[in-house]
């Protein structure tokens, strides 16, 4: 850092703003050689501050060319100018203030703020990006509504957005042109937008049920226009959701969609002019796997469901990020739950949580879903906030269910329309809706670390009672050592001898109620009586995933099998299986450090089988089942990671199966083998994916036979799921078709930046032990572009987070290489490069020799001259672990 250590901000400094800011009136005028803002502000002193205090806007990287107060220049020594900051030292009560200033977005490599994507001026000003636009309270309690006017040449911008509606319009001299838009709603400036372009639009309609028409409009590079149908129906299909499950219509007659190639995230929820990556937006079947075809219904969904949740209540200050993200996260998971396999949904969001925010939650950047403290905002944009923070609202959904939710949402919109508030104000909208006491749920909010439930059942055959006795507790973070336990719904089904679901009574009830039951979880130990049991049960435990937590149960794998075989809970059906994977691979693992000689058990084999042979049934079922435990999610199931014998295990065990079953997965494969014609519905979904999944086995012994099933497919298939699913397989092979493979994939998709992003993908991600060697080689292919995050994080992200044997060899090598390019990219891109360090934040979780190769790194790293924050907390806080 230049400016020396960069400083903590802390969610127990609030103060409400000294200011308010009610009107802000832009003129943005776009020119080649620097854009020039005049910003009209209506400002006053905030009631909720007493007296008059200098007024302190923030700004960044702006040129200031002009002052007015109430239409007075102000000279030098009538404000204050820092790198951060304009300061008015004295100011009237109320008043307008008028700011010039010129940027230089073109030069705007951090894609925050405003800047140019292919050409086209766009802006991402979440969460504080409005900053480097125009001098400003940059803080999101602050609400205003907004009129701003965009100039710029019309040959080459022809397209001009803004927030709200378009109120005027015209040429200008010199082939310039204005569009003026006003929108109606104050909102913080977070989530202002515009842009100016050479675009398309593909336009549709949508009626609200109170009869509003909203033109839906999707704006693309000319070219693209085909490729926007699915986000279309997508758009239309959550606007009826919204309306059906929450009652919530959309408020304005028109929403925008602009989708650009160089965006850092997802997606922006901007009011009613939403920016996407490209990756969010275009698709064909040829073009875009069934993943990105799901990516693209749950993000544009997401993005349309923050209009309520976000936008029309949104967040007091950054802390309470996920107030909106946890629960848009939560409403875009029930929504993909409704238009898809609830069962598979449930499934993906429960691996993606272990995968991601688990490993999170075990490292040096573990934080609350609200974070008490933080260096650069932009950090906190994470698994937890978002992903636990959707598993904190599905619990509030659960303990109040489905009816009692929806009345503290109503409540929740019925006090709070039009306001900043905080995670406190959603949870006493909970708590008076459902008419219970949420004192002790709120931890979930404040304390870090992934709980752990330990659960012993007794059967008692002559008293007819089975006992549960559940003990939690949870984990020491930084800054976190000592835990309380936490209130959660453990959601609790007991199957019979037969198999099938015993109706539940506990002791003191006078009749049974009910196969599932939510057991209250509160105290550190509890016990749950449940009388009337006829026969020794096997519990289903933690249905539905109903808390994120690690539960370990005194289950032996016969009950964990019974459990695969008879659960009717989908999920837990699911989860036996993997717990019994999880004991497996763990044992393998163990085998391996010691050098023991690796079996894997008949059972095993013969349960996946079983899976196998009745993949008839519900094919995108078992294209789940029958994946093992993934690396990463074993990983945060050892004490001491060993990503080496982890993944020796997990190798040796789908060798192991692929032999064994080989008949099966070749005639399964061949089943669903023939070209159907392509749909992206929930059973040709899964038909596929188990298609491919077999072919995943087969080529784990890569036979000629198996090879020649995946060159057919790869030359054969027009779905990108089999193409890209064949060359994965073969770029991971030794087979010497694979590098035709990968040359003829190029040549056919290098005009595609998001396919040709795939195809840097595939050859990151393949665990040949030149992997390292070869992605340094592709950060000089004439395809690669440094600055755009896409690419970057399909090549390097895709190296340092989706490779583990390959990242973590025993060299330190992939280490290295990963500081190299997080220093290279941290000048142009922050919050790009800091994304990169998760890794290096799980440090402690490595053996010795690992952790001080990664030490060097990190050393290094916040070793080097004006580093920026967001790399600097990462780094530092790694170090402290
Ligand atoms: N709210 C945006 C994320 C903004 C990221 C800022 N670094 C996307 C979303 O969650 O919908
Ligand atoms: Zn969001």
């Amino acid at each position: 850092m230049d400016k020396g250590t960069p400083k903590a901000i802390h969610l127990t400094a609030y103060r409400p703003s000294t200011h308010l800011i009610d009107t802000v009136d832009l003129h943005v005028d776009l020119r080649e050689e620097a854009t020039t803002v005049r910003a009209r502000l209506g400002i006053r002193q905030n009631p909720a501050r007493a007296g008059a205090e200098p007024l302190v806007l923030d700004g960044q990287r702006l040129e200031l060319v002009s002052v007015t107060v109430d239409g007075v220049p102000l000279g030098p020594d009538g404000y204050i100018l820092s790198p951060d900051h304009l300061t008015l030292p004295d100011t009237p009560d109320t008043f307008v203030l008028e700011t010039v200033v010129r940027t230089r977005p073109q030069d705007n490599m951090a894609l925050e703020g405003l800047y140019k994507s292919s050409g086209n001026y766009c802006t991402q000003c979440e969460a504080e990006g409005f900053r480097k636009i125009t001098y400003f309270i940059d803080r999101p309690d602050v609400m205003a509504r907004y009129t701003t006017v965009i100039e710029a040449e019309k040959a080459r911008y022809p397209v001009l957005l803004s927030n709200g509606n378009l109120v005027g319009s015209g040429d200008a001299a010199d082939g310039r042109h204005w569009a003026k838009w006003e929108d109606p709603f104050p909102k913080p400036c977070y989530l202002f937008a515009l842009v100016a372009g050479d675009l398309r639009a593909v336009e549709d309609r949508f009626r609200t049920r109170s009869g509003r028409d909203v033109a839906l409009r999707i704006y693309v590079e000319p070219g693209n226009e085909d490729k926007c149908d699915h986000a279309m129906r997508s758009l239309k299909k959550s606007m009826a959701w919204d309306e059906e499950v929450y009652g919530l219509e959309y408020d304005l007659d028109i929403f925008n969609i602009v989708a650009v190639s160089d965006f850092n995230m997802g997606a922006m929820e901007n009011k009613s002019l939403n920016v996407f990556n490209t990756k969010y937006i275009l698709a064909r079947p040829e073009t875009a796997t069934d993943g990105d075809f799901l990516g693209i219904e749950a993000v544009v969904a997401h993005e349309y469901f923050h209009n309520w949740t976000g936008n029309r209540v949104t967040c007091r200050d950054w802390f309470q990020l996920s107030l909106k993200e946890g629960l848009t996260v939560f409403r875009d998971q029930q929504f993909s739950a409704d238009m898809n396999s609830a069962a598979v949904k449930r499934i993906q969001d429960v691996q993606g949580l272990r995968t991601v925010q688990f490993p999170e939650d075990s490292g040096a950047m573990a934080h609350p879903v609200r974070p008490e403290s933080y260096v650069e905002i932009n950090n906190f944009y994470t698994p937890t906030v978002y992903n636990k923070g959707a598993e904190v609202i599905r619990m509030y959904h659960t303990l109040l269910g489905a009816e009692g939710f929806r009345r503290g949402m109503d409540l929740y919109f019925q006090r709070h329309d039009g306001q900043a508030v905080t995670c406190d104000d959603f949870a006493a909208a909970m708590a008076d809706a459902g008419g219970v006491d949420l004192t002790q749920f709120k931890l979930w909010y404040s304390q870090a670390g992934t709980p752990e439930l330990r659960v012993t059942g007794e059967y008692d055959e002559a008293a007819r009672t089975y006992r549960l006795t559940v003990r939690q507790t949870v984990p020491p973070t930084p800054g976190q050592p000592d835990k309380m336990p936490m209130h959660m719904p453990l959601v609790t089904g007991l199957l019979g001898p037969d198999g099938k679901d015993l109706p539940l009574r506990l002791a003191g009830e006078a009749a049974p109620g009910g196969t599932s039951r939510v057991l209250e979880l509160r105290a550190a130990e509890q016990r749950f009586e449940f009388v009337d049991v006829p026969a020794r049960p096997v519990p289903s435990l933690l249905r539905g995933f109903s808390a994120p937590v690690k539960l370990t149960a005194d289950l032996t794998d016969a009950d964990l099998t019974f459990l695969t075989a008879n659960d009717s809970d989908p999920f837990n059906r699911w989860e036996a299986g993997q717990v019994l994977g999880v004991r497996i691979l763990l044992g393998l693992v163990a085998d391996i450090q010691s050098g023991r000689p690796l079996a894997l058990p008949d059972g095993f084999v013969g349960a996946m089988g079983a899976v196998l042979g009745d993949a008839g049934h519900d094919p995108a079922f078992a294209a789940q089942a029958l994946v093992l435990p993934g690396e990463s999610y074993l990983g945060t199931q050892m004490a001491v990671i060993d990503p080496i014998a982890i993944h020796e295990a997990r190798e040796f065990a789908r060798r192991t199966l692929a032999e064994r079953l080989r008949d099966r997965w070749l005639a399964t494969h061949r089943a669903h083998a023939g070209n159907e014609p392509f749909s992206v519905d929930a059973a040709a979904i899964g038909r596929r994916s188990l298609k491919n999944l077999c072919l995943a086995y087969l080529m784990a012994r890569p036979d000629p036979e198996a090879v020649g099933l995946a060159i057919g497919q790869f030359h054969g298939s027009r779905a990108m799921t089999d193409v890209i699913a064949a060359l994965q397989l073969l770029a991971g092979s030794d087979a010497p078709e694979r590098e035709d493979a990968l040359a003829a994939f190029y040549d056919r998709w290098k005009d595609d930046r998001l396919v040709v992003d795939k195809w840097f993908n595939v050859q990151a991600t393949s665990h040949r032990p030149d992997t390292l060697d070869r992605v340094r080689a592709l950060l000089d292919h004439p395809a690669f572009e440094i600055r755009n995050p896409n690419k970057v994080y399909s090549l390097i992200g895709a190296f340092a987070g989706g490779n583990p044997v390959r990242f973590h060899a025993t060299d330190g090598a992939g280490y290295a290489f990963l500081a190299d390019q997080v220093l290279r990219i941290d000048p142009m891109n922050p919050q790009v490069a800091s994304r990169l360090m998760g890794q290096f934040s799980r440090i402690r979780r490595y053996d010795a020799t690992r952790q001080a190769q990664m030490r060097t790194q990190l050393e290094r790293i916040v070793a080097t001259p004006a580093l920026s924050p967001d790399v600097f907390e990462v780094a530092s806080k790694s170090l402290e672990a």
